[in-house]
């Protein structure tokens, strides 16, 4: 039988299970990253293109760049593997970096900090954008591959990217 309490037992029980997916309190937004280490485990300073700027989306796109081997490059275990020519992408960009002269396709220098260490239940990585500058005059990255971006390449054909290929002296992480 159906009693008008049996009904709201049951309205009751699916506003809970409603209220259990909602989002957690440790997901953590943006704003509300864990404060980063006082020091940096690495800087790296590299020229490159704009491939993308951030956009809240849909779809979410983040900072993008395609930039030039980095030699030094120093992995989470302290040694010196280096990072080929690539294009990644950088989500944390420091306060005070602003993007506003910047468009997609520009050369650009930059300047990212590594941050292997992390408390428990941390992202285990961080790499924060703290410097990025259009590049002068006369000043060019050093880049193997074409951009996708910049339009001198626009009229010729272009192979998609493969997962995988062109890379395989080793990856930067
Ligand atoms: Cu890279």
């Amino acid at each position: 039988m159906r009693s008008p309490v049996r009904l709201l037992l049951a309205v009751l029980m699916s506003l809970m299970l409603g209220i259990s997916l909602a989002p957690m309190p440790g997901c953590l937004t943006k704003s509300e990253k864990p404060k980063l280490p006082a020091k940096p485990d690495a800087r790296y300073t590299v020229k490159g293109i704009l491939e993308a700027l951030p956009a809240a989306g849909p779809p979410k796109q983040e900072l993008s760049v395609h930039h030039e081997a980095i030699p030094d490059f120093v992995n989470s275990q302290g040694k010196a593997v280096g990072m080929s020519e690539m294009i990644m992408e950088f989500p944390e960009i420091a306060k005070g970096v602003s993007l506003k002269e910047l468009k997609v396709g520009d050369e650009i220098e930059m300047t990212f900090e590594v941050y292997w260490k992390h408390k428990e239940g941390e992202p285990p990585v961080r790499w924060v954008v703290s410097k990025l500058t259009k590049l002068g005059a006369g000043v060019h990255p050093n880049l193997s591959k074409p951009s996708e971006t910049a339009p001198a390449d626009k009229d010729k054909p272009t192979q998609p990217a493969k997962p995988g290929d062109g890379s395989k002296k080793g990856t930067g992480t």
